[in-house]
């Protein structure tokens, strides 16, 4: 186990900005793909998913490995939505309800299972987390490449019903595409722009274009019932995560605030109940104690008192 002192990695408020006071997120560096005949196979039981119910890029692979039905595949570990010093910590180092502890090497943080794999890693330790128990390494730590890989990686394992649920059509592929990029600019990545700005005019850069990307969704969605091709898409996924956090922890912590979801986006709104009401996968791995609990505790730097507050309530209507 490595020794060195890592808390400028782990540690997300000793996180510095660019010099404009900007927030960069830095590209995740696990790049590997599970695919027939590759290095890494598919096969049932190999690999273990590490996430955080609080964190929506995890998240997206949780709903994903539900949908495509790779439950019986695929274990999964929970961390505690305490992100401190460490990093993310397991159950064994902090038993927050519904966290569990590392089964595979008993770790005590995220961090430890970088450090396992690669002593002189230099990113941020983040969830997700795709290991692979046979070769005990990390395959890929980029949730927009793992729901690609859960989307058909296993198929040829799969039962027929499952294996033919494609969230990513090759006829759809062009405006998956061209959607996702400005969501995950504007919208997905624009929240987490907008909450850490370290300057007025940085803050406004992000949270403005945020709001007119949401405008620009609202659109799309009235009278949709989905993003793209009237079918459920990749693109709902990516989208759904976070605007289900969004009025219970965007709006207050990340001062995203010119207008809530529930107040402000009747479209929006209905999608994102419809999703999560009706189709499990969504309701199953959306854990609104872990979610605020996480980011107004994890940020002192932007929420020093810790205070997790008490609404919105409910965290999100009934349909
Ligand atoms: N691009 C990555 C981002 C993952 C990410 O940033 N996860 C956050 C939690 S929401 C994290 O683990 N952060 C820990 C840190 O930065 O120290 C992905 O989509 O998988």
């Amino acid at each position: 186990m490595s020794t060195r002192d890592v808390s400028h990695l782990s540690d997300i408020n000793k996180m510095t900005s660019d010099n404009d006071g900007s927030f960069k997120r830095k590209a995740s560096s696990f790049r590997n793909f599970i695919e027939k005949g590759g290095q890494f196979a598919p096969e049932k039981g190999r690999y273990h998913l590490y996430v955080s119910y609080a964190c929506p890029w995890a998240t997206r692979a949780l709903i994903m490995r539900k949908l495509k039905g790779l439950e019986g595949f695929i274990d999964v570990s929970v961390v505690s939505p305490h992100m401190g010093e460490q990093g993310w910590p397991f159950a064994s180092t902090d038993a927050f309800p519904g966290a569990t502890e590392d089964p595979l090497y008993g770790a005590a943080h995220i961090k430890d299972l970088y450090l396992r794999v690669a002593p002189d890693y230099d990113g941020r330790f983040t969830v997700p987390v795709l290991w692979d128990k046979r070769t005990q390494t990390i395959v890929n730590n980029e949730s927009s490449e793992i729901i690609r890989m859960f989307n058909s990686a296993f198929n040829d394992l799969l039962p027929a019903d499952k294996a033919a649920l494609d969230f990513y059509p090759e006829n759809l592929r062009a405006q998956i595409d061209e959607v996702n990029e400005w969501v995950y600019d504007t919208v997905n990545n624009g929240v987490y722009k907008s909450g850490f700005a370290r300057t007025q005019s940085a803050y406004e850069a992000a949270v403005r274009p945020l709001f007119v990307s949401l405008d620009r969704l609202e659109k799309m969605l009235e009278g949709n019932e989905y993003l793209i091709g009237g079918q459920l898409t990749e693109a709902d996924i990516r989208l759904f995560v976070t605007i289900v956090r969004f009025d219970p922890v965007y709006v207050g912590h990340f001062k995203c605030n010119l207008r809530t979801i529930r107040d402000g986006y009747p479209a929006l709104h209905r999608w994102l109940r419809k999703l999560y009401w009706t189709v499990p996968a969504f309701k199953e791995t959306c854990n609104f104690e872990h979610i605020k609990t996480h980011y107004y505790w994890s940020h002192p730097s932007i929420n020093p008192t810790r205070i997790i507050p008490v609404g919105p309530i409910p965290d999100i209507l009934p349909l």
